[in-house]
């Protein structure tokens, strides 16, 4: 209020306030004078990067202009905004998403071309935003698009990483990790030096009692980083709404402390402080589904909730409603636990500092925040060694101790001498050295709790959290399927497709709401929309293969049948078993005729995925896969039949031109332990069918598109348990067709095997943890079947036509009215135009 123009002064002010371009000629003259100016370019001096640098900050301009009158709208609005706290955001690029949501793409791309240039060319010079690993960071950018999309109040909190996911290079066949310094040039934030936070770290808790005999605690004397907002703006589709998504950066604080250092002479270790400081948010953690556990990583998210927090709450207390309002007026959700101190600084906020009553500041925190888990997997959960803590966060630990010591006195009245169940549910697990659960901390601390499939959702009630179902009842769990955002996995990815759809609907309103697709059903038997299908799958499938052919020379034939796998490198999702496979089928063609071979399905196995840089069975099942390509590939008696390839570095800009060329996508992990997958989500809505297992949201795939459309196989989820414990008990005999694999990978057919050796271990006295053996004979049929299906082209473009038109239920749209329902209430603001 204080920085506002005075209103006698606003008619001028607003006579010369900054207009967006909004016809062809309006967007070239602000990319030339970006070229111009900004960059100090001419047009002697403009190649493809300067050009796209024009074109993104003209886009910029255009997007801060509906950023400022959204945050306006919003303000006066004055309704219950949401928080999406998450340590990732894997936004991919911006331009092409930019200019697809504002939809003035067709001018632009005009516009580029007559001052000379392609369009696509420009694009492709975007570095991805890559601030995340996997499907959770991924899943964040979808409900950043949605949210714009649906016109909801919400920011998006993250951390501005200098480096993101690393870039994956292979090199003699392995994993390589590069660093991904990503800032050089990113016109799509805006550093805001007017907002930085102190927060402080370590130091010790000074406790004295009041006058009236109230106690008080003082966190003090510890050191102190600035964090510094990074704002991006997020457009939404069909709709002037456009988001922010704050991204904090690490420096030193402005305090006394390093200048008096850099006074006294003190110069190297001022120098130090400041690198300390910068290190905070310098690198993305590169781990998927695995907790570590390392101090920086702790600093990591009590920096960005806590900037993240004052910020909330600074914004909250210019409303100057009552503390009780606090919840009517935000909602914060916990993208997993990774930010689930935000809870335990909110307590310490109300208590320490705006010194509320214990009660009142919990009722207020447990109505505010709302927790989604993202995996099931145990190693994956995170816990925080308490002595690490204590030291960090002194004053943290006593405000957990109290909301531990609280909840358990409260579930020992309703469960009295359940000392068991007591040590069980106790945030505090006794190990040595003793460790907080931040998950069961997060439930506590929330409102609601949610899943991300259904399966998923079920199997956290009845395994992992079941003891906090009982004391807490039903109520508190539910589910909120995933989804994917149409705009960018269907129009933005697959521009042919969405056309030929929009020819058959009528209008672009698919996109909006995804339900629409329904409409093409009736389209599925007719035989030229069928043709005009398949051709746009070839013409993808034809990229892709030139793709392939330009970064590793291997030739594949753009008519075989594409099978991707592309994602992160896990046992869990069981690429070991697809390569497997591969061999498998290698071995049988190397066994037939001339004649029968000529009668099999042509073959493309691609693969695609980062190994996080310690899981050394990740990197060896990467390893297994380059080598396994380098023989099918050479030998020539397989020619077409079969190719193997290794997508290198796959991220989201690569996934969005892999994603349109899949015939077939292998979603395969062991029965209960993928929480969802989205990428399954997106294969399917851009014409592909799907082999998986009975997993994550691939059932309610299933139950959606009929499952005549999906080749699901292997063991169910409520299995898993005793096929684990006879594979323990030496019950099982390795499946034939694995044990063949297994031999000739130790005949060094691939190879020294001795470089394999672990992944035949793991299968053998490992215990087979993930059930490859289990899966395998049912995982070889099906695919059988796939070559079936495929060899029917009318049947198979029948089937994804019809899939497609079912898959209006998996938009983020649909999952972010869900959560705005009933999880945050709160909803839309209109912006005007
Ligand atoms: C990452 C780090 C810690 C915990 C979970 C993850 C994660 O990425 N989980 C993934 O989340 C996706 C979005 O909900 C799901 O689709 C994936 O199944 C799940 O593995």
């Amino acid at each position: 209020i204080e920085s506002s123009i005075p209103a006698p002064l606003r008619d001028k002010w607003k006579k010369f306030a900054a207009t967006e371009f909004s016809n062809k000629e309006e967007f070239q003259r602000e990319v030339v004078r970006h070229v111009e100016t900004t960059l100090a370019r001419s047009l002697y001096n403009c190649d493809e990067l300067a050009a796209y640098s024009g074109a993104a900050l003209a886009m910029r301009d255009k997007l801060i202009i509906d950023w400022n009158k959204t945050q306006q709208a919003h303000t006066l609005a004055d309704q219950k905004r949401v928080y999406y706290l998450s340590l990732e955001f894997l936004m991919g690029r911006t331009l092409d998403n930019a200019l697809l949501n504002r939809d003035i793409k067709d001018y632009a791309v005009e516009g580029v071309s007559e001052l000379g240039f392609r369009m696509e060319d420009l694009i492709d010079q975007e570095h991805d935003a890559a601030l995340g690993n996997g499907g959770l960071g991924r899943l964040a950018a979808c409900f950043l698009d949605s949210l714009a999309s649906l016109s909801y109040p919400a920011w998006g909190y993250g951390l501005r990483y200098r480096y993101g996911i690393f870039k994956q290079e292979i090199i003699d066949g392995y994993q390589v990790e590069v660093p991904d310094y990503w800032l050089d040039f990113n016109p799509w934030e805006f550093p805001r030096h007017d907002i930085t936070v102190d927060i402080m770290f370590y130091g010790y808790v000074r406790r004295y009692t009041e006058d009236d005999g109230s106690t008080v605690n003082i966190w003090e004397g510890g050191e102190v980083v600035q964090a510094l907002a990074y704002d991006v703006p997020i457009p939404g589709y069909g709709t002037s709404t456009t988001n922010n998504l704050r991204l904090w950066s690490s420096k030193p604080s402005t305090g006394e402390f390093d200048f008096q250092k850099f006074n006294s002479g003190d110069y190297e270790s001022s120098v130090r402080d400041q690198q300390r400081a910068e290190t905070i948010s310098a690198v993305l953690y590169p781990n998927d589904n695995i907790d570590v556990g390392k101090e920086l990583r702790l600093k990591q998210q009590y920096f960005w909730v806590a900037a993240s927090l004052y910020d909330i709450v600074r914004r909250f207390k210019k409303s100057h409603r009552a503390w009780t309002e606090f919840p009517h007026q935000v909602a914060i959700q916990l993208n997993d636990t990774h930010p689930t101190l935000a809870i335990v600084e909110l307590m310490r906020i109300l208590v320490d500092k705006e010194h509320l009553d214990w009660d009142t500041a919990w009722n207020i925190v447990t109505e505010t925040f709302g927790y989604t888990n993202h995996t099931v997997l145990p190693e994956a959960l995170e816990k925080w060694s308490v002595p690490l803590f204590q030291n960090l966060l002194p004053r943290h630990l006593q405000i957990i101790y109290d909301i531990n010591l609280f909840f358990l006195q409260s579930v020992e009245r309703r469960f009295p001498k359940d000392r068991e169940l007591l040590s069980r549910v106790s945030i505090i697990e006794e190990s040595n050295p003793q460790v907080i659960r931040m998950a069961y901390l997060a439930i506590i601390g929330s409102k609601k709790v949610n899943g991300v499939a259904e399966l998923h959702s079920d199997l956290i009630k009845t395994t992992i959290f079941k003891d906090f179902v009982k004391i807490f009842g039903l109520d508190k769990f539910t589910n909120v399927t995933n989804g994917v955002t149409p705009r960018r996995w269907l129009h933005q990815a697959n521009p042919q497709l969405s056309a030929l759809i929009k020819e058959k609907l009528g209008s672009y309103n698919f996109l909006k709401d995804l339900s629409l697709l329904s409409g093409l059903e009736k389209f599925a038997d007719d035989k030229d929309f069928q043709k005009e299908w398949m051709d746009i799958k070839f013409r993808n499938k034809q990229r892709l293969a030139k793709y392939i052919k330009d970064t590793t020379g291997i030739s594949v034939n753009p008519s075989a049948l594409f099978d991707i796998q592309v994602k992160r490198i896990h046992e869990y999702k069981r690429q070991q078993m697809n390569i497997f496979g591969v061999i498998s089928r290698y071995l049988s063609l190397k066994a037939m005729t001339k004649e029968e071979r000529a009668k099999q399905v042509q073959r493309v196995s691609i693969f695609g995925g980062k190994a996080a840089p310690g899981y050394w069975m990740a990197k060896t099942i990467i390893r297994l896969i380059t080598a396994v390509s380098e023989v099918v590939n050479n030998d020539v008696e397989i020619g077409d039949l079969l190719k193997v390839v290794f997508i290198e570095d796959y991220n989201v800009s690569k996934a969005e031109f892999l994603c349109p060329a899949s015939d077939l996508s292998e979603h395969i992990s062991t029965a209960g332990t993928e929480a969802s997958g989205t990428s399954n989500m997106k294969f399917v809505l851009n014409g592909g069918l799907i082999i998986g297992t009975c997993d994550g949201a691939n059932i309610e795939i299933t139950r959606e598109i009929g499952e005549e459309r999906i080749f699901l196989f292997g063991n169910l989820a409520e299995d898993v348990e005793d096929l684990r414990h006879a594979h323990r008990y030496g019950k099982t005999p390795m499946d034939p067709a694995l044990k063949e694999v297994c031999e000739e990978i130790q005949k060094g057919t691939f190879g020294e095997p001795g470089v394999f050796a672990g992944l035949i271990h793991a299968l053998t006295e490992g215990g087979d943890y993930y059930l490859v053996s289990d899966d395998f004979a049912s995982y070889l049929s099906t695919h059988k079947l796939v070559d079936e299906a495929f060899k029917d082209t009318a049947a198979w473009a029948h089937n994804t036509i019809v899939a497609v038109s079912r898959m209006g239920f998996f938009t983020s749209d649909r999952a972010i009215n869900e959560y705005a329902d009933e999880i945050w209430n709160i909803d839309p603001v209109k912006v005007d135009n």
